[in-house]
């Protein structure tokens, strides 16, 4: 197997925070999205999308989508399990997993990439941004509410739902996006994560 990645971008650091947390390593490459590699023949002959992460296998096979690969993974990898141990533990962890990706990662990203973008070429549009600047806020407030004192964002122990909230935090510090100090509970749970060790980017190798 081999990971083509870029771990400073959210989905990439997902898949790092993940991949680190179960202990699972894979000869990685970085493909530097900031100076385009992304967008070179090679690279499109591979992943046509033009994005990362991408997992090779040894196959051959390309297998693109970071919740995908993470899925692929968890299945090879059960132990520790970071999608629940029972039917309704995995539904739980997924439904939460979704509101992190679709309600607040994929926000982030488009209010840094129309206001900020750290992306070669990307002319952002600060009315998109605002758009979903206030998108973002009732996703938060719930999300705030959902996490109450728990220790990780799905219950008690560090779950997908977990990467994929940090993978969005982290871009959106970098690219000057944060939640308000109102969202006390994300706050917490974000500066205690911020600890593990998963959430330090791997380097190459
Ligand atoms: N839904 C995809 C999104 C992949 C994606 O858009 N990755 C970003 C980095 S977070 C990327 O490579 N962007 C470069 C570009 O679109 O030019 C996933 O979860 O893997």
């Amino acid at each position: 197997m081999k990971l083509h990645t870029f771990p400073p971008a959210p989905n990439p650091r997902k898949l790092n925070t993940y991949l680190r947390e179960k202990g699972i390593e894979i000869p990685t490459v970085w493909v530097n999205l900031l100076k385009g590699e992304h967008k070179t023949p090679e690279f499109l002959a591979m992943n046509p999308a033009g994005n990362l992460p991408v997992l090779e296998l040894d196959d051959g096979t390309v297998l693109t989508e970071s919740l995908a690969i993470i899925e692929y993974l968890e299945e090879l990898h059960p132990d520790p399990p970071m999608i629940g141990t029972t039917a309704l533990e995995r539904a739980q962890t997924r439904r939460i997993e979704r509101i992190c990706e679709m309600g607040v990662l994929g926000r982030v990203a488009r209010i840094v990439h129309n206001s900020n973008s750290p992306l070669p070429g990307v002319q952002g549009k600060t009315a998109i941004a605002d758009h979903f600047r206030e998108e973002l806020e009732p996703v938060l407030a719930r999300l705030d509410a959902e996490i109450g004192d728990r220790p990780f964002v799905a219950g008690d122990r560090p779950t997908i739902a977990d990467c994929t909230l940090f993978g969005a935090l982290e871009f959106g510090r970098f690219g000057g996006v944060e939640p308000g100090p109102q969202y006390a509970n994300i706050h917490r749970w974000w500066a205690d994560f911020a600890k593990r060790p998963s959430a330090e980017i791997a380097p190459p190798g």
